[in-house]
C-alpha cells in the first residue's frame, strides 16, 4: 500500500490549493449572497486544467485520473462547494461519453469540450423520479434516424448555463430499466427551455435548473450506448463521480476545522483561549479523525474506479460517510463558534449550509446506503 502522492499529483494540488486560495476564497461570499454564476472562475479553473478532468489525452484533455480528480477537488471545495461542485460538474455530465461513447462520438463531444471553454450538465433527475432512475418519465420517441425527446427534468447543475447535455430519457416507462437512453444533446437544439432558477439554502454559487424538452430532436448518432442501455450508463457514470463527492465534502469539512482551530486559539471564555477547554478538545478530534477517514475512504474508493474495478460500494461507503461527516463537523463548527458561528460574518454558517446538500445530491446518503446493503447482500 502506497499512501505517498507522486511529485507530479503534489504539483497538481498545490496548484488547486493556490486557485482556491487566491481566486476562490476571496469572492465566495459574494456569490453566496448573490447566488450570480461565477463563470470567469470557473472559465479560470478550467484554463488551470482543474476542469473536464476526465476527458482523456487522445482527445485533447488532461486525462486526470480518479484519485487525482479527488485531490484537486478537496482543495477547490476548501474554497467554495458552491463553485466546486460548477466546476465537477463538467466531469458528471462528461462521464457517460467517456464510458459509453463511440469513437466517433468521443473525437466530436470530448475533444470539443478539450478545445474550448464549454459548460456541461448530467440531465437525469425529474420531478417524479429522483432516487427511481428507473421510474423516469422524460420520454424519447423514435423519429425515423432521430429521437423526440419530450418532458421536464429538474435539479440539474449548471442547467441554465451549460452548452451541452447528456440527458436519460425513455422510450417506454412500462419497460422501466430496459427503456432508457442516454443522448449528448447541446443546449442549442431547438425545443429546449430552461426553467426557474432554485433559490438553494447552500452551495448557491451552482446555477440549479428545471429544464423542457418539448419535442427536442436529437439525432440517432448522439445516443450514448444501444437503446436500453441508458440505466446502467447513468449507474457506471455514479460510481465515477461518487468519490470526488467524497471529497468535495472532505474539502468542506476541512475548511471548518481550520477555521474552529483558529478561533478556539483566539476567542477567550473564563480567562482562556477556548481551545483549552476539553469540550471542545473533543470536539476538534472528533473532525480532525472523520476528516482522516473521510479522505481515506474517497481516495480509497477513487483507487479501485482507476484499476477499472467495480467501485460501486466503495464509492457509496465514501460520499455517505464523508457528507456525512461534513454535516457534523459544520454543525459542530458552528458550535465552537457559538453565537458569532450563526452569523453571516463569519464563514462557518455557510460551511453549514453547503455541507446539507451533499447528503442529499448525487444520491441521498438513504440511496447510498441501500446500495451498500444490497452489494452486501449480494455476497
Ligand atoms: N453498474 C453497472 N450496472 C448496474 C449498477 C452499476 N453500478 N447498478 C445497477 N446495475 C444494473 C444491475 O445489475 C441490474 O442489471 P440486470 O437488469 O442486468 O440484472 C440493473 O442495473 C438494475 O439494477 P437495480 O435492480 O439495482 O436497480 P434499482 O432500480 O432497484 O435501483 C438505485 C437502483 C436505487 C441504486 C438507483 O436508481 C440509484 O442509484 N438511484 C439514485 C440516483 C441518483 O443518484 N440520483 C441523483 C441524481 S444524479 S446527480
Amino acid at each position: 500500500m502506497e499512501f505517498a502522492l507522486t511529485d507530479e499529483q503534489l504539483a497538481l494540488q498545490a496548484t488547486a490549493r493556490r486557485f482556491a486560495e487566491s481566486e476562490i476564497a476571496p469572492a465566495a461570499a459574494h456569490y453566496d449572497q448573490t447566488g450570480e454564476f461565477p463563470r470567469e472562475i470557473i472559465r479560470k479553473a478550467w484554463e488551470l486544467g482543474l476542469s473536464s478532468t476526465c476527458i482523456p489525452s487522445e482527445y485533447g484533455g488532461v486525462g486526470l485520473s480518479a484519485v487525482e480528480s479527488c485531490l484537486i477537488t478537496e482543495e477547490i471545495a476548501w474554497g467554495c462547494s458552491g463553485m466546486g461542485t460548477s466546476i465537477m460538474c463538467n466531469d458528471l455530465g462528461l462521464m457517460p461519453i467517456v464510458i459509453a461513447g463511440t469513437n466517433e462520438q468521443k473525437k466530436e463531444w470530448l475533444s470539443a469540450c478539450a478545445e474550448s471553454f464549454k459548460l456541461v450538465s448530467f440531465c437525469l433527475s425529474e420531478p417524479e423520479a429522483g432516487s427511481d432512475v428507473a421510474g423516469l418519465q422524460l420520454q424519447c420517441e423514435k423519429d425515423g434516424d432521430a429521437y423526440l425527446l419530450q418532458g421536464t427534468k429538474c435539479w440539474i447543475t449548471n442547467g441554465g448555463v451549460a452548452d451541452l447535455y447528456t440527458v436519460f430519457a425513455t422510450l417506454d416507462r412500462a419497460s422501466r430499466h430496459g427503456g432508457i437512453c442516454a443522448f449528448i444533446v447541446p443546449t442549442s437544439t431547438p425545443g429546449i427551455t430552461i426553467g426557474k432558477k432554485e433559490e438553494k439554502m447552500g452551495q448557491r454559487a451552482s446555477d440549479t435548473r428545471v429544464i423542457h424538452f418539448d419535442g427536442v430532436r436529437v439525432p440517432a448518432a448522439q445516443r450514448l450506448g444501444q437503446e436500453g442501455e441508458g440505466f446502467k450508463i447513468a449507474m457506471r457514470t455514479l460510481d465515477r463521480t461518487r468519490p470526488p463527492i467524497g471529497a468535495l465534502a472532505t474539502g468542506i469539512a476541512r475548511r471548518a476545522l481550520e477555521e474552529s482551530l483558529k478561533y478556539a486559539r483566539e476567542r477567550k471564555a473564563f480567562g482562556f483561549p477556548i481551545g483549552g477547554f476539553q469540550a471542545v478538545q473533543f470536539m476538534l478530534a472528533d473532525m480532525a479523525k472523520d476528516i482522516e477517514a473521510a479522505r481515506l475512504l474517497t481516495l480509497q474508493s477513487a483507487w479501485m474506479v482507476d484499476r477499472g474495478l467495480r467501485a460501486s460500494k466503495h464509492s457509496s461507503i465514501a460520499k455517505c460517510f464523508a457528507t456525512d461527516a461534513a454535516m457534523r463537523i459544520t454543525t459542530d463548527a458552528v458550535q465552537i463558534f457559538g453565537g458569532n458561528g450563526y452569523t453571516k460574518e463569519y464563514p462557518v454558517e455557510k460551511l453549514m449550509r453547503d455541507a446539507k446538500l451533499m447528503q442529499i445530491y448525487e444520491g441521498t446518503n438513504q440511496i447510498q446506503r441501500l446500495v451498500i446493503a444490497r452489494e452486501l447482500l449480494k455476497g
